[in-house]
């Protein structure tokens, strides 16, 4: 039977590299994101190359209401969600601490911490009467250590990482697993973002090794989805090869 995929975050980055990779394997694909040209754009291009389903669906997931009002409207068809993949989120500056922006750090727990909780607490309810599921959020190197001006992006992060490790105990009964991927630096709209448009900074966190590419970690996690049921990839740190961990590159 054709499964389904909610990801969080499609219109870009990680997001639209696992739309690509599910699509391909033939998942009906429910992407979400904000801007709804973009998720238009991703999901055209599923259906022309893949020719699976496709759900775009526009919503901030900061925005609690619409968050649970896009989940509630969902068509009964596209209710069995076999797999949730919470991807969505940001880093918003790089500052230390006296001189980060108040409101950066709120977006981060808000998109970051919150966010995640919203579209979990509304897929959920989903997956309990089907017995089966698979959440997949997105950690960070960021959540394991913290480096110099980390502060709130690595906190939202190490929080997504505990919250991962609560819902795979809670969840238990219901046999609904929970892997948590944990990326180190890859060359997505990430860094554009975090330096608000700054294409010289973006750039500079890039200089001197190969990161990893959206599509690295795509496989990834259509890996943990491939597994048997009986088997649960719980946490997973993945980084290139020139990174041992949040803060120790190898730059040539
Ligand atoms: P991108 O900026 O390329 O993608 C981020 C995605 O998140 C976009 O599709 C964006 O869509 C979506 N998004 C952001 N804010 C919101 C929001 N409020 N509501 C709905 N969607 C939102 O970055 P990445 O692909 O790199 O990031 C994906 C995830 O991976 C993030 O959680 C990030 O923290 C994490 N990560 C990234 C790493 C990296 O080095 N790139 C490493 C480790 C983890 P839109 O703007 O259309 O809403
Ligand atoms: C993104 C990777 O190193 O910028 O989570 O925190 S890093």
């Amino acid at each position: 039977m054709t499964k389904t995929v909610l990801i969080t975050g499609a219109t870009s980055g990680f997001g639209k590299a696992m739309a690509i990779k599910f699509a391909a394997a033939n998942y009906n694909c429910i992407i979400t994101g904000r801007r709804a040209d973009k998720l238009q754009q991703v999901a055209n291009e599923l259906i022309d190359s893949f020719g699976t389903k496709v759900l775009p669906l526009v919503f901030d997931v900061q925005d609690k209401e619409a968050v649970f009002n896009a989940i509630e409207s969902l068509p009964t068809e596209w209710k069995a969600i076999d797999v949730l993949i919470n991807n969505a989120g940001l880093a918003l500056g790089r500052d230390s601490f006296e001189d980060a922006d108040l409101s950066d750090w709120e977006t981060m727990i808000d998109t970051n911490l919150k966010g995640l909780i919203y579209v979990s607490k509304a897929v959920v309810p989903l997956m309990i009467p089907r017995k089966q599921g698979l959440i997949i959020n997105l950690g960070s190197t960021a959540a394991k250590d913290t480096y110099p001006a980390g502060n709130a992006y690595c906190a939202t992060k190490a929080a997504v990482d505990m919250f991962g490790k609560s819902m795979r105990v809670d969840l238990l009964p219901h046999k609904i697993r929970v892997t948590t991927i944990h990326p180190g630096s890859a060359d997505t709209d990430f860094s554009n973002i975090r330096f608000k448009g700054d294409e010289q900074k973006a750039a500079a966190v890039y200089a001197g090794y190969t990161p990893l590419h959206a599509e690295d970690v795509a496989d990834i996690a259509f890996y943990c989805a491939s597994l048997p049921l009986h088997v649960c990839i719980n946490d997973l740190v993945v980084t290139c090869s020139a990174q041992a961990n949040a803060t120790t590159f190898f730059k040539e």
